[in-house]
């Protein structure tokens, strides 16, 4: 790294954030990838852009206090982390799952604030969440965990302040009890402050699907600039949860064969395919079951499982990291190329540690697309979700899908043109922090001190 700018940034944030290690990871890659951005821009410095939005507008957190089936209290750490608000709204979802921490939730913030000005849609960055633990728990507690959430996030969201949605652990129904709570309190029929809504109430066709099927568009895309096609590919995807499900709907109907799924407990390959109606409707009811299991898979259509196993190194051409963070190390990247695959298609946020994608970036034989353009689907329908309710109608699935599928398209495009423009050939890495930066930079010049 040559450029001085950078080189005094990344050491104040490391001095900084010392005790974040997902929030260092992140800002190192992508600040690494800004270095001709900088030199042809010499105005980000002057107005100290990059300190600017390493450092959140804020960070919020609270205690949730909420009551188990038997009557016993608990108490969890609530967040929410505005990162960015230079070309819109906070926009961001909440991630329910014991591992949430500050680190985690900067990171995840910092990486959508990348991820939304990609969409084209007027949204800022955000992320919040809890280090609440759902598995195993009722609909009830789930439900009064919500409310007692909501109880203190209510204050600081809003339509056109900050919108929430799902992530990890919170998809629609979660989202239903924290608007009731919401609506409750505010005394308000504000459906624009949270988005993965259900339909009757406000949700967008689609939403559910979002992620997975923009997922799978990029991915074409991808393929198309190869000269290649997904009819007849095989795919190893990790996770089971929503985000996987919409992706091997679309894969299948494309003609792609995805032959392993994975959870917690290991992962189960299916030689198959993963490609029956029966069967994918199968991960939404693990999902729905709260169980984390994915041998329910392997017990149910009788294929084979592997305990305490990921899925990276079988025969395939496509591997998609679905689940979350950090989950391919070198080992699973070595294994990766090793196994002869092509495209590595990243959609969980930052699946890959620092080192496998340096590795994989290294090696001639495979694409590596990133998450934060890869998964963009799925925030890109919750601001079209936002769209539909300030106007007050509900578009069809058909328009949401030529939208997303438009949006996914000019993502990749954007990307590789923004790589090529600044000497990094067709690297779609670097592309989506450029293409992303520039403008979310251009807006902070314009709006001044602040
Ligand atoms: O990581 C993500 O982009 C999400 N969890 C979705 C965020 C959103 O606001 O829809």
């Amino acid at each position: 790294m040559k450029n001085t700018y950078i080189q005094r940034v990344l050491h104040e944030t490391r001095f900084r954030n010392a005790d974040e290690p997902e929030f260092l990871q992140t800002v190192e890659e992508i600040v690494a990838t800004l270095e001709p951005v900088m030199a042809a821009h010499p105005e980000y410095e002057k107005y100290c852009v990059l300190e600017r939005l390493i450092e959140p507008d804020r960070v919020i957190s609270f205690r949730v206090v909420w009551e188990d089936d038997e009557g016993n209290y608990h108490v969890n750490r609530g967040y929410r982390v505005q990162t960015s608000s230079a070309i819109g709204p906070y926009k961001g979802g909440l991630r329910f799952h014991p591992s949430v921490n500050l680190s985690m939730m900067k990171f995840l913030g910092f990486e959508q604030t990348f991820k939304n000005c990609l969409t084209g849609l007027p949204m800022g960055g955000g992320k919040g969440g809890s280090d609440f633990n759902p598995h195993g728990r009722s609909d009830n507690e789930i439900m009064r965990f919500c409310q007692a959430f909501m109880t203190e996030l209510y204050r600081h969201i809003g339509p056109s302040c900050d919108v929430p949605a799902g992530d990890v652990g919170v998809g629609s129904q979660e989202i239903g009890y924290l608007f009731g709570q919401y609506k409750r309190i505010k005394n308000q029929y504000e459906n624009g402050a949270l988005t993965g809504k259900h339909m009757p109430y406000g949700g967008s066709p689609l939403r559910p699907e979002a992620t997975g099927y923009g997922a799978t568009y990029y991915l074409n895309e991808v393929l198309k600039h190869n000269n290649d096609t997904i009819e007849g590919k095989t795919f190893a995807l990790s996770g089971y949860g929503n985000v996987t499900w919409g992706a091997v709907k679309k894969i299948t109907e494309l003609g792609g064969k995805v032959v392993a799924i994975s959870g917690h407990d290991g992962y189960v390959y299916d030689e198959n395919g993963i490609n029956t109606d029966e069967k994918i409707d199968f991960l939404l009811d693990m999902r729905a079951s709260r169980r984390n299991r994915v041998a329910d898979y392997a017990e149910r259509f009788g294929c084979q499982y592997f305990p305490g196993k990921k899925p990276w190194g079988i025969k395939v051409d496509v591997c998609m990291p679905c689940a979350i963070q950090n989950e391919v190390d070198v080992e699973d990247a070595e294994r990766i190329v090793a196994a002869g695959t092509k495209y590595y298609i990243e959609v969980s946020n930052m699946p890959t540690t620092s080192d496998a994608l340096a590795y994989l970036l290294g090696q001639p034989g495979i694409i590596v697309a990133p998450s934060k353009a890869v998964n963009a689907g799925g925030v890109a329908v919750s601001g079209l979700e936002m769209s539909q309710n300030s106007e007050r109608l509900t578009w069809t699935d058909e328009e949401v899908d030529a939208k997303l599928h438009a949006i996914m398209k000019n993502i990749h495009d954007q990307s590789a043109a923004a790589a090529e423009k600044y000497g990094y050939g067709y690297n779609l890495v670097a592309g989506a922090n450029i293409a992303s930066f520039i403008k979310i930079a251009d807006a902070m010049v314009a709006q001044g001190m602040v």
